[in-house]
This record gives structure tokens, C-alpha cells and sequence, in this order.
């Protein structure tokens, strides 16, 4: 594995992980436990040579995709996506994540007699596992567009988010291989989706490709995702826009569509004052937790403790949760801030 030297000290990561956090870009395959995926390689006989290739840790972009459609020969029974669902939320809560916003793509399998309307329902029904059993953490959930995928599939996922809307299905997000594809394939889906309520946060800027990032920011989507690989002209349209922006440290260092953590992008659009919120993508493809992500930035970016807790407080305002649910996440986030200032003091 390349190895990449972690930043921050044992210190500033304990107390990343006593800060109470919102993942808002987590895909669940991307998220899968690796022990969990050796078991059920070896429950479906899937030589566990593929499974060193998932755990290996180093991989350009264009091998994530390879890895994921690894990892998706095998999650791929109702059981399967059920048990994923509750696990990353479970190591969510372990991680002190106070609300998760998942998402991840319908998949139509049939030979593993799988629909998209079925996938959906097998990932409600981990989330409400998971719920039964843990109280302390909010859960969110966006179907993604794969960017492999026709218009008329990914109108099929709008209309199903419109299905779901009503069992926490809050909105849509376009992922896939960013060298695939184009935008107006997708884009009167997501016009739909728009027109019914529904909340979209787009992929967007991965690698170069500035006619297309330019359209998106034109769009107008309630968040974005990546923006890595940006001109002057869509970097000043970026902070003209004010739209918050999911940013992946491990995940755009690692893919070296970013150079490296101080080059990150993360440092000029704070400073800035751009809305932008630490997640990690897929925490297993690149084996993080969020509480790392936020000690990486911590010592990239020379953050004080201060400075930490107001960008985990204010990723709260940039979630797709209905109000009444980002107020009881204020609530619960401030009383643990206090907490943590306390003991910081004593
Ligand atoms: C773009 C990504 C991604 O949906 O099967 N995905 N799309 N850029 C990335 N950066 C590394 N990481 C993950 O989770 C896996 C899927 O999420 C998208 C890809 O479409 C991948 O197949 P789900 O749960």
C-alpha cells in the first residue's frame, strides 16, 4: 500500500473523535467492512484473491471502479444489503457520527433475482435494524444515478426516491466514473426530481472536465461533491455560488486527483469562507473514518479546536434533513460541544 504519512498526532485525533460529527457523503458499498466482505466472498466460493485486491488500499480512480464492481458481485442478496446498511451505520455511531446521510445506487440484478424497488427496501430495512438498536445517531438516505446509467434508468431511481420519500429517502446524488457519460443524459431526471421536493447533490469537478462542471454549477444543485480539478474561471464560479461542497480528503489523495493533503482545496475555500464539509466517500476503498478525515484537516490546515467544532456544527445546516430533525442535531451537538469544552478546560 502507498503509504501515506498521517498527519496528526494521537492527540488531535482523540479529540476528533470526541467531536460529534454528520457524514453527509458516505457510499454504502464503499463503506462495506472488510470482514465482512471476506465472508461473504466465501459464502458465494469468490476467490479471496479479489478480496486482497478490495483490501489493498492504494488504487488511482479509475481502479476504484473496478473495485466497486468487485464489491457488487458480492452484496448482492436482500440479506447481504440489509446487513451492510445496519454495519457502516453501526460504525458510524462508533465513530461518534450523530447523522449519517448514506447513499447509494438501485441496482436491477436480475439474476440475483434483485430490483431496484427490492435494493431500496433491503437498505430501508437495515436502516431500521439499525435504528431499533441505536437511538443516539439521525439517519439520511440519497439514491444515487449511476453515471454508467440511461435516462430512463435514472428516471426509474427518481421515481423511486419520490416512493420513498416518505421513509427517509431525502433526495438524489450523481456518482459513477466521472469519465463516463454526460450530464444531459441524466438531467431531466434530476429536473424531476427537483420539480418533486426532492434534494440533489451532484459529483462534480473529479477529473477535468470544464465544460461539464460548468453546467452543473449553472444547475444549481443543493450541494456538490469533489470539485477537485477546477480552471480559475469555475474555481471564482464556485464561491460566487455559495454551494456547499462534500470534500474527501483521503479519498482525492489517494485517487491523486488532488496532489496532496496541504494542496488540498479544502485550505483555500475555507478560508474563504466557502461552505465545505469533511466525509469520507468510501471509508473501507480507503480505509479512513470520519473522525480521521477531520484529524487530517485538523494538521493539514493547521485547524484549532475551535475552528473543528464549528465546521462539524455547521455541516448539521448543510444536510438534507427536515428542519425539526437539524434542530434536535443542533441540540444534541451543543450539549456535547459543552461537554467537551468543559473537560478541555478541567
Ligand atoms: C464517483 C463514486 C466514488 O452506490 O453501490 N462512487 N462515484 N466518485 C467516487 N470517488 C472515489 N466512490 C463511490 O456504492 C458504490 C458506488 O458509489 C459510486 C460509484 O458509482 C460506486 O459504484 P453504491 O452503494
Amino acid at each position: 500500500m502507498k503509504t501515506l504519512p498521517d498527519l496528526y498526532n494521537q492527540e488531535q485525533l482523540a479529540f476528533c473523535q470526541s467531536l460529534p460529527k454528520v457524514e453527509l457523503h458516505a457510499h454504502l458499498n464503499g463503506s462495506v467492512r472488510a470482514s465482512t466482505l471476506r465472508e461473504l466472498a466465501a459464502e458465494k466460493q469468490i476467490d479471496p484473491e479479489l478480496c486482497k485486491l478490495i483490501e489493498k488500499g492504494d488504487r488511482t480512480l479509475a481502479e476504484c471502479f473496478g473495485i466497486f464492481t468487485l464489491i457488487h458481485q458480492v452484496t448482492t442478496s436482500i440479506s447481504a444489503i440489509q446487513r451492510i446498511t445496519r454495519e457502516v451505520l453501526e460504525d458510524c455511531a462508533a465513530d461518534n457520527i450523530i447523522f449519517a446521510e448514506l447513499r447509494t445506487t438501485p441496482k436491477s440484478r436480475p439474476e440475483h433475482g434483485l430490483t431496484k424497488q427490492t435494493y431500496v427496501e433491503a437498505v430501508l430495512a437495515g436502516i431500521d435494524a439499525f435504528s431499533e438498536q441505536n437511538s443516539g445517531m439521525e439517519v439520511g438516505l440519497l439514491l444515487s444515478i449511476d453515471r454508467r446509467e440511461s435516462a430512463e434508468e435514472a428516471m426509474h431511481t427518481v421515481t423511486l426516491a419520490q416512493q420513498y420519500h416518505s421513509r427517509g429517502v431525502s433526495g438524489l446524488d450523481l456518482s459513477g466514473n466521472p469519465t463516463l457519460g454526460s450530464w444531459t443524459t441524466w438531467r431531466p431526471a434530476l429536473d424531476a426530481a427537483r420539480a418533486s421536493g426532492l434534494h440533489i447533490s451532484l459529483h462534480a469537478g473529479e477529473v477535468y472536465r470544464p465544460a461539464e462542471t460548468s453546467q452543473m454549477l449553472e444547475w444549481r444543485p443543493d450541494r456538490l461533491g469533489h470539485m477537485c480539478c477546477l480552471d480559475e474561471q469555475l474555481r471564482s464560479s464556485l464561491l460566487a455560488s455559495h454551494i456547499p461542497l462534500e470534500l474527501c480528503l483521503s479519498s482525492n489523495v489517494i485517487t491523486e486527483s488532488v496532489a496532496g493533503y496541504p494542496d488540498h482545496h479544502f485550505r483555500q475555500l475555507y478560508h474563504a469562507g466557502h461552505p465545505v464539509v469533511l466525509c469520507t466517500d468510501d471509508s473501507s476503498v480507503f480505509s479512513t473514518t470520519l473522525s480521521r478525515e477531520y484529524a487530517l484537516a485538523m494538521a493539514a490546515f493547521l485547524l484549532d479546536r475551535r475552528e473543528m467544532l464549528m465546521l462539524a456544527k455547521k455541516s448539521i445546516d448543510y444536510s438534507f434533513a427536515e428542519s425539526h430533525i437539524k434542530q434536535r442535531l443542533h441540540t444534541a451537538f451543543d450539549r456535547a460541544a459543552a461537554k467537551i469544552q468543559h473537560s478541555s478546560a478541567s
